[in-house]
């Protein structure tokens, strides 16, 4: 199974980030119903038979609920010396979110997961670019939506979604969800 654990946004949210499409040649933007903030990815091909123990961890996760609000955009790799693959929108990052992503890493490596070698990096992945040589519509979309800021939205569950990937895109199904209640 294909696993990663994520916070949900609000409906007032998906619509900004919706507004965010642009024109550019090749880009595949995510539907608004598969927008999500990744707090962990847990592999690709995890055996079924693990999923209880994964469970069981996660919910033992305590957090507080917090509010969360969206900041500027950028794309990945950065630095424009490769080119562009990933269109995100960034995070305003507060205290509680790092608390949670401490929380929730604690509850991956329990449940017997290699720690993460990467950095946090909390981003909402809009759009993937397929096509090369769209620099220009790359650097036109980030400079005109350098001061993007979303509402404030309450986060008060993460989930654990399973992924399934089609010729239509990845279909996400939350698998579990765990309230934030301190
Ligand atoms: P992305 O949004 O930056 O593409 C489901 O695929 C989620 O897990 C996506 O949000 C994706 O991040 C993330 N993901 C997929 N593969 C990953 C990997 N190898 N390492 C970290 N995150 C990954």
């Amino acid at each position: 199974m294909r696993l990663f654990i994520a916070i949900d946004l609000s409906d007032a949210v998906k619509n900004q980030l919706e507004a965010l499409r642009a024109d550019i040649p090749g880009a595949n933007w995510v539907r608004r119903s598969a927008y999500h903030l990744t707090l962990r990815f847990l592999g690709d091909d995890i055996a079924e038979d693990r999923l209880p123990v994964i469970r069981k961890q996660l919910e033992l996760v305590k957090a507080d609920p917090f509010e969360l609000s969206l900041r500027g955009v950028g794309c990945f790799p950065s630095g424009g010396r490769k080119p562009a693959r990933v269109l995100w929108v960034g995070v305003k990052s507060p205290p509680a979110l790092q608390v949670l992503y401490g929380q929730v890493e604690r509850a991956v490596l329990a449940a017997g997961f290699e720690e993460e070698d990467r950095p946090f990096t909390p981003h909402i992945t809009l759009a993937r670019l397929r096509l090369p040589r769209v620099e220009r519509e790359v650097s036109r979309f980030l400079q005109r939506y350098e001061q993007f800021q979303s509402e404030a939205f309450p986060v008060s569950e993460f989930v654990l979604y399973s992924s399934v990937l089609t010729p239509q895109g990845a279909e996400y199904t939350p698998l579990l969800k765990v309230p934030l209640r301190g």
